[in-house]
């Protein structure tokens, strides 16, 4: 990574564009730039100097040096963000419904969304009218993974409200797979394999439940367990999965391929609060990857729903559960390849575990805690901990609702008895932080110029929405010593964690290819029926009381101008934008049938209905398109029955 890039677009570079601002920046890197100018050669002092001097700020225009891939919760989609300046870019829909693209109604849409459901979920959606679950929980959002650092493929992300694993293709930002995970309960850890590559997927189900769920057993939480699963990210299948002693909450990988953690709050498995939080220690589970693979190998497994299922409660040689002080949350490798932040959430303190210790738990039964190399008090509420690359670590405190930097290397030496402080400084953010996250600071090439503080609560920070109120994301300046922070950006539920990846990590099309894999159903339909879907044709193809209708469009028509159908005929009409301009998307209503797509350039995209209304029913294009988009329009003619 460089950032020769960024001097050359980014204005702010440019010595005369120095403002006020900038000289009065209190950071070092404020003053280096400062200093720099007095002495006459600013050239020296580009990127650290920039992040430290206000540059969040981008002109009209300016592109963002990173993207910033965020959840929402609730909200179910998937958001992206231009960082520095925190722009909303786009909103992928993931469990969600999207009213503007038709995700959830398209054909296309509708098959990513149901082809991964198990039986049982499916029979049980018949039973509600519904072939497909419309909420998710989106909490967690990571890009896949080649040798330690983001390989631009894909993003992966969780559902803790209906148990299952998306994935985002990167090329196109449009989700391609969801699979719903079978035997765990409500997934929400999730974070992919970093080396040698992503590999697998590990996902946490959190809430325990009996092993196989029928109903045999009801009330006997001593019969629950809780189960990890690993996924196969490029097949999006499940590879094997692991019960666990407790449940589990967060989880990360190593950078060597050999291990992947999770936190566990509820080791007590209890089932209210009190017995939840009753033990003062709780514990992280340490998998062992190739032991694993070794005993699905072996047949060391029962399978359930068709995934080989080993049994890792304590005392098996597949894990280890090391203790950690009350009800850990978070879990974060640092980019120095070796150590582990576990987040002490009801503790104050976070638990540092060394990678290169934990070999030794497995091989020659060393108390579990050996691999604890420091555990610095840092504050109340320590969720979840991001890093700069530098040795240096910031963790957020939803209690004190505070950031505190501290240096990982002064921690271990304090544990170790040295009299050190290993806190550097600390910030207020307002209110109530959850997650963080520094620019690349997931990976290998973690580079200390930005963390976003994804804060709970905004209260009085913006104008009264009413009752309801957005969250409020913070970004901090991590360039010098003093953490800075520079801009708040409010939003809508829920975003609980974020990455920012580098630009020149992700290059997505800017039309679709034909032979898209998102649309081959329609190309396989249009030639079974002679038709070319870049030709449409001019009358439906009927077939029985399904009729299909093939068009495109250009701007601004469509290529029908009318179609004719008859009452309670099902209806597929299928789109093709032949545009293929830069940001020249279409889109298809048909008004008073509920029926709504985008279709973006050199797409196709597909929606079925019935057309049970007679008479004469308008399409337009819904996605403003051209001078005259008003008059993109067409007519659907629909034919009372028994005429
Ligand atoms: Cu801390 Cu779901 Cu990652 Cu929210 S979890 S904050
Ligand atoms: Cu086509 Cu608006």
């Amino acid at each position: 990574m460089s950032d020769t890039s960024d001097s050359r677009d980014n204005p702010r570079s440019n010595p005369w564009a120095i403002t006020r601002r900038d000289l009065l920046g209190a950071s070092a890197g404020g003053a280096l730039l400062a200093s720099a100018t007095a002495g006459g050669s600013v050239l020296t002092a580009s990127r650290p100097a920039q992040a430290a001097s206000g540059a969040f700020e981008l002109e009209p225009g300016e592109l963002d040096e990173y993207y910033g891939f965020w959840s929402s919760g609730q909200a179910g989609e998937m958001r992206i963000l231009g960082i520095p300046s925190m722009r909303e870019l786009m909103r992928v829909p993931i469990f969600n419904r999207c009213s503007a693209t038709g995700w959830g109604q398209t054909n296309e849409s509708l098959k990513i969304l149901t082809e991964g459901l198990l039986p049982e979920s499916k029979a049980y959606l018949k039973a509600q009218g519904k072939v497909t679950y419309d909420n998710g929980d989106l909490h967690h959002p990571h890009m896949s993974f080649t040798d330690g650092t983001y390989d631009g493929r894909y993003i992966f992300m969780n559902d803790k409200a209906n148990t299952r694993v998306a994935r985002v293709r990167c090329d196109v930002m449009k989700c391609d797979k969801i699979i719903e995970i079978p035997n765990a309960k409500d997934i929400h850890g999730l974070r992919p394999q970093k080396f040698p590559r992503t590999g697998y997927v590990f996902a946490n189900g959190e809430h325990e439940a009996p092993l196989i769920n029928d109903g045999t057993i009801l009330d006997k939480p001593e019969d629950y367990v809780n189960i990890f699963s690993a996924i196969d990210g490029d097949e999006m299948k499940v590879a094997w999965q692991v019960i666990v002693s407790g449940n589990l909450d967060n989880c990360d990988a190593d950078y060597q391929g050999k291990y992947a953690f999770s936190t566990s709050y509820n080791s007590e498995m209890g089932m209210n609060l009190a017995e939840m939080t009753a033990s003062e220690t709780d514990h992280v589970v340490i998998f062992n990857i190739k032991r694993i693979e070794e005993g699905v190998k072996a047949g060391d497994v029962q399978i359930l729903h068709g995934v080989p299922v080993l049994d890792g409660r304590k005392g098996s040689k597949y894990t280890r559960y090391v203790p950690i002080p009350n009800s850990p949350h978070g879990c974060n490798t640092a980019p120095d390849k070796r150590h582990v932040v576990i987040n002490g959430k009801l503790s104050p303190t976070v638990s540092v575990i060394d990678v290169t210790k934990v070999d030794a738990l497995f091989e020659e039964d060393a108390d579990p805690r050996s691999c604890i190399v420091a555990e610095p008090q840092l504050g109340l509420g320590p969720l979840h901990t991001a890093f700069d690359g530098k040795g240096n670590a910031f963790t957020t405190l939803f209690l004190d609702s505070q950031v505190v930097k501290w240096n990982i290397d002064k921690a271990i030496q304090a544990y170790a008895g040295s009299d050190v402080d290993p806190i550097i400084s600390k910030v207020d953010v307002h209110y109530q932080p959850g997650h963080n996250s520094t620019s690349m600071g997931e990976t290998a090439e973690a580079d200390g110029k930005w963390l976003i503080s994804m804060n709970k609560f905004s209260k009085d920070r913006f104008l009264n929405v009413g009752p309801l109120k957005p969250e409020n994301e913070q970004l901090i300046d991590i360039s010098g010593d003093e953490m800075k922070v520079v801009h708040d950006g409010p939003t809508f539920a829920e975003p609980h964690d974020s990455v920012l990846v580098h630009r020149s990590k992700v290059n997505p099309e800017v039309v679709w290819k034909r032979d898209d894999p998102m649309f081959a159903d329609a190309v396989r339909q249009a030639a079974a029926d002679g038709v070319d879907l870049e030709d449409g044709a001019e009358e439906p193809i009927r077939d029985g009381n399904k009729v299909r209708v093939y068009m495109t469009s250009v701007a601004p028509v469509f290529s029908l101008e009318k179609f004719t159908v008859k009452q309670g005929d099902e209806v597929t009409v299928y789109v093709t934008n032949l545009d293929d301009i830069d940001d020249l998307t279409h889109g298809f209503c048909l008004s008073n049938f509920g029926v709504a797509m985008e279709v973006a350039p050199q797409a196709t995209a597909s929606v079925t209905f019935v057309a049970e209304r007679p008479g004469v029913h308008w399409y337009y294009c819904q996605w403003f398109c051209h001078a005259l988009h008003m008059e993109m329009r067409g007519r659907m003619l629909v034919e009372p029955r028994g005429v």
